[in-house]
């Protein structure tokens, strides 16, 4: 087992993209920031898909992180990663908000290349190594790599909700992804709720016995629990410090013709986020006059997702037409209500659109998290700011504080809106000083060790 690595990260995709010719630079996001120090100080190895089909590459380090790239065919991410994972598993475990499609030609895909990272992970991990696997692309590795190394240690974390069982029942592969998930021994949820899911799930379609968040079989315990993750707010917090940023932030307010309000929403074009149900209700605020063109400027930010799959297409033209109308039915000349901007920004233009934001309107009809709402709440340490969140997103259970709403109920949507708009400057401060105390308090680092502790306990 010489040269095996005694810690693993399982993934769908690497931590790193690829810059110019030959180079690679490490992902944004926090995962990858979260993981990247336990990798280096445990002399561990991340397994993945490097995010070009059709080509095979040697294992190679970067940045203290050793790689490990798992090949996938142009057919492979097509039918594995477009279709069975994010045309079928995707919207069934977000509440169906979009008909999921059941295909037994994406599913023996998913399966082939689940048990493709099962064997890379196999030959990669020393005696009794430590196996952290994540999300929903690899559900049934945690059964498949037990079956081919019993001695591991192995860990699930799911990022998106788990849907309670009345849902979960429709997909015909559900007995092959609830025992590929009881390949763990710790399984991780966002919420108490999906752990409570799954366990009942367990109990009902299996008929397996549990006491509490504990499920017994074949001699072993499974654990499910919640682990909520978080953002790295010293690192946010620090950032909109810096005088550049705090500057461009007055400049972006400036650009938007110094409106009162700003409004803003951050979100990868997907039809979970509740993009249309915010825009339809600052619509409405304009149209009934609740609101003045000039008096709010809403920024949308949207950088593409998963263009490839049929649901997303049709969301970008709806989204399209949708702001196309308010603007041109409720702006004036040189001033547009909306900006939408349909494109990914960098990490500091990202922090200062925070900083610049009055009021933050993060509406998701069900999300795992959220980690727009908590790098939001990371941005203010000016105690400025309002948070308006959907009970439907993860980050609920934890930001109290901020200005909940149902986003399908519209009229409620539009009334805590202005709501937030109009908040006196003494409640928003003891609101964003109680919200920050809980996201400085669990940051993502905390969110690892956290997991990483309870797995091997
Ligand atoms: C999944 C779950 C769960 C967005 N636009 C830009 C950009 N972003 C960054 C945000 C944030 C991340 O992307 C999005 O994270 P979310 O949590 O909001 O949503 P998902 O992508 O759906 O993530 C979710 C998460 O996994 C973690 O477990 O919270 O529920 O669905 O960090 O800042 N980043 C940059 N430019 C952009 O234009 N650089």
């Amino acid at each position: 087992m010489q040269g095996r690595s005694p810690f693993l990260i399982v993934a769908n995709r690497l931590p790193v993209d690829r810059a110019e010719e030959g180079t690679w630079r490490r992902s944004p996001g926090g995962l990858v920031t979260a993981i990247a120090p336990v990798l280096q100080r445990r002399e561990g190895a991340w397994i993945g898909w490097h995010g070009a089909p059709d080509e095979r590459l040697e294992p190679f380090d970067h940045d203290g992180m050793h790689l490990i790239p798992v090949p996938l065919s142009d057919s492979e991410v097509e039918l594995y990663y477009e279709g069975f994972s994010n045309a079928t598993l995707w919207p069934l475990y977000h509440d169906v908000v979009a008909p999921p499609v059941y295909s037994r030609v994406t599913w023996e895909a998913y399966r082939t290349v689940n048990e493709r990272f099962a064997r890379a992970t196999a030959e990669s991990a020393a005696e009794n190594a430590v196996v952290w696997i994540q999300d929903y692309q690899l559900q049934l590795v945690p059964a498949m790599l037990r079956k081919l190394r019993p001695d591991l240690r192995i860990g699930f974390f799911l990022h998106i909700p788990f849907p309670p069982v009345e849902l979960f029942s429709q997909l015909p592969w559900r007995r092959e992804i609830v025992e590929g998930l009881l390949g763990a021994d710790l399984v991780g949820f966002q919420r108490p709720g999906g752990a409570s899911n799954f366990v009942r799930l367990c109990r009902l379609l299996l008929g397996l016995q549990h006491q509490k968040h504990e499920i017994h079989l074949d001699g072993r315990v499974v654990r499910a629990g919640a682990f909520p993750i978080s953002v790295d707010f010293g690192e946010l917090d620090s950032l909109v410090r810096e005088p550049h940023i705090i500057e461009r932030a007055k400049e972006i307010r400036a650009e938007l013709g110094d409106p009162e309000c700003m409004l803003l929403g951050v979100d990868r074009l997907d039809y979970t986020k509740g993009i249309a149900q915010r825009l339809k209700a600052f619509e409405e605020l304009l149209c009934e006059g609740s609101i003045k063109a000039g008096e709010a400027a809403f920024v949308q930010i949207a950088p593409p997702s998963r263009e490839r799959v049929e649901e997303y297409g049709r969301l970008r033209d709806s989204i399209d037409r949708q702001v196309g109308r308010i603007n041109g039915e409720q702006g004036e000349f040189g001033l547009q209500p909306v900006q939408y901007m349909h494109q990914s920004y960098g990490r500091e233009e990202l922090a200062s659109l925070y900083l610049a934001a009055d009021v933050m309107v993060v509406t998701p009809l069900r999300d795992g998290m959220n980690l727009v709402a908590k790098e939001y709440i990371a941005c203010h340490n000016d105690l400025r700011g309002a948070l308006v969140l959907s009970e439907f997103a993860g980050a609920a259970d934890e930001l109290r504080q901020a200005f909940m709403v149902n986003p399908y109920d519209i009229d409620g949507l539009k009334r805590m809106m202005l709501t937030a708009m109009r908040a006196t400057p003494h409640d928003l401060s003891r609101r964003m000083r109680s919200l920050r105390r809980r996201v400085a308090t669990y940051d993502v680092d905390r969110w690892a060790k956290g997991f990483l502790a309870a797995l091997e306990a």
